[in-house]
């Protein structure tokens, strides 16, 4: 049996991240990538028009002041491409490949509370002994999809948009359904409809979204970035979500309509995903969010021909930013084109596939490709996809049964040396991700030395942290209006989820002091044997 200190799971940005600092440590470590190459999510949404939505400067790695200084970035927003570059490079650039093994699933690991170490089994009929498992499978990793009736009998093409197939997908010529209207569908739809004889998007929740005002990168900005990057990090990490400007700490609620109008027509135009930042109390106040939400609909609105149409782009049954907002790119302007056709799937739902195309209760769309960006079983999808055994052969699906139950995010009582990056319980996707990547990547590497130079050899999470933690995390979320929507942050997107808030949303700022109390505390919370 091959043996390490620790085995990795996810070969993505966390991954990665992980991999470096804790072979920088002395660790021997193995990373174990289900897929065919890195880049995690990265690595699988290539569909047309993918990009990050968070500005490329502040969505890229932070430990390495050389690597900050010599990529150079080419767009605002980096598209999925450049991304996919960037993480190779730096897989090469620090020599990561050789500690890396593909096309590797984890399948199961079980924890020995003899030895103190787990023992990883994977679908390559490899048994692994580590003593740390530490999963950075992400967050939106677990592909979910509609079963239709007649699916089978649909003689064009399926394509998930989150497993995007490695080949080139064409559209001319073609008449193109996209199911779906979140991040996802919202990117791809201006590009689709460009180059499609015909796209019909299905909607069936009207989302909100703010301009991405992306732009190429000129070489001054450039410069200007670099020359001042150590303060734009320190920026992000002081700022409740991890993105490099900042916040407004006004109440919207504590200044006219003409100053307000102010505000959020240079946000609208310059800040992006950050709009939600225009105002302190976006999130937290209803009137508040009433500012935003209708300076949003009349700026939507505005950008849209066609009256019907337009009623149904609005979005009108969820607080701004409740569920996740996209950053766009033309999105409500590609439904001006004459090629381009909205259907309303929450009057007239899909009823089924046919040969032809998709019927819905009001009528039949031909079509030779569907597109299903219907989004992900977010949070925990891909950590309970593998057995995973801890104490007394406690599957970890039983243990989050009613939901994800953590330590601060990291650590499960009952599975000692179980490490989770960026999972539930923490800021997560309620923030710039590369921020908490980071930041608890490095907490973690600390807890682990810590362990070590005390000759520590196992790290539980206590029962009674982890439920006051879980508390911590539901009383945070009831002063915010994220509780108010159903969305993939309170397990609405896949049927039968057990409906509990799931990332932390005290922002990044706050969780960077929880972690450091902990550890000044001697990792309180954390049994150290
Ligand atoms: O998925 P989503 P996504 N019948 O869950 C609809 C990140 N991301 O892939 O809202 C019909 O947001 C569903 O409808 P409804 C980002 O965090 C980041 O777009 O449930 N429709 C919704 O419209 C994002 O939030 C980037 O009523 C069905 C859509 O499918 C997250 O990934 C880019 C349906 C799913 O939206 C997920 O985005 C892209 C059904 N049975 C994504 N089931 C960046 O830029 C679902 N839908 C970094």
């Amino acid at each position: 049996m091959q043996k390490f200190d620790a085995i990795i799971v996810g070969a993505g940005f966390a991954g990665l991240r992980a991999l470096y600092r804790l072979r920088e440590m002395g660790k021997s470590v193995r990373v174990l990538e289900a897929s065919g190459g890195i880049g995690g999510v990265w690595y699988h949404n290539g569909y047309p028009g993918a990009r990050c939505d968070v500005e490329s400067y502040d969505y890229s790695y932070s430990f390495s002041p050389e690597l900050e200084k010599e990529w150079r970035w080419s767009e605002r927003y980096a598209t999925q491409p450049e991304i996919l570059r960037y993480i190779n490079h730096v897989a090469d650039r620090f020599d990561l490949r050789k500690d890396i093994d593909l096309n590797t699933r984890m399948d199961r690991a079980t924890y020995d509370e003899d030895t103190a170490r787990w023992t990883i089994e994977t679908g390559k009929g490899e048994t692994i002994s580590a003593q740390y498992l530490i999963m950075c499978v992400g967050q939106l990793s677990t592909t979910k999809a509609p079963e239709f009736p007649g699916q089978d009998d649909f003689a064009g093409e399926i394509i998930h948009s989150g497993v995007w197939p490695d080949r080139e997908v064409t559209f001319e010529g073609k008449r193109v359904g996209i199911i779906g209207t979140g991040s996802s569908g919202m990117q791809m739809t201006p590009v689709v409809a460009r180059a499609a004889d015909h796209l019909t998007v299905f909607q069936r929740t009207a989302n909100f979204s703010v301009p991405a005002a992306n732009a190429p990168v000129s070489d001054e900005e450039d410069r200007k970035v670099k020359a001042n990057y150590a303060e734009r990090r320190q920026q992000a990490l002081n700022s409740p979500t991890g993105l490099g400007f900042k916040p407004n700490r006004q109440s919207a609620l504590d200044v006219d309509d003409a100053e307000r109008e102010k505000v959020y027509e240079a946000a609208y135009h310059r800040l992006g995903f950050g709009f939600a930042l225009a105002y302190h109390d976006i999130l937290l106040s209803k009137p508040a969010n009433d500012t935003a939400a209708e300076f949003l609909r009349r700026k939507i609105g505005a950008l849209i021909d066609d009256p019907e149409t337009r009623d149904k782009l609005v979005p009108k049954d969820h607080a701004f930013a409740a569920r996740r907002p996209s950053v766009d790119s033309g999105y409500f302007q590609a439904f001006n084109r004459d090629n381009v056709e909205l259907a309303d799937i929450r009057a007239h739902p899909i009823v089924e596939f046919t040969p032809e195309g998709l019927r819905t209760e009001d009528k039949l769309h031909k079509l030779d490709m569907v597109i299903f960006a219907t989004g992900f079983d977010a949070f925990t999808g891909s950590l309970l996809k593998p057995e995973i055994k801890g104490r007394g052969g406690m599957q970890l699906r039983e243990k989050w049964a009613a939901g994800p139950v953590t330590q601060l995010g990291i650590g499960v009582a009952d599975f000692p040396n179980l490490l989770i990056v960026v999972g539930p319980g923490s800021p997560s996707l309620l923030s710039n991700v590369m921020v908490s990547i980071e930041e608890q990547i490095d907490w973690m590497s600390d807890l682990v030395a810590h362990a070590d130079a005390q000759g520590i050899v196992e790290i539980e999470a206590e029962r009674a942290a982890e439920q006051a933690w879980v508390a911590h995390v539901n009383e945070r979320a009831q002063e915010t209006l994220y509780m108010t929507a159903a969305s993939y942050y309170n397990g609405a997107e896949v049927a039968g989820k057990p409906r509990v808030f799931m990332p932390y949303s005290g922002g990044i700022r706050n969780y960077r002091r929880i972690l450091q109390q902990c550890a000044d505390d001697g990792y309180s919370g954390f049994a150290l044997r």
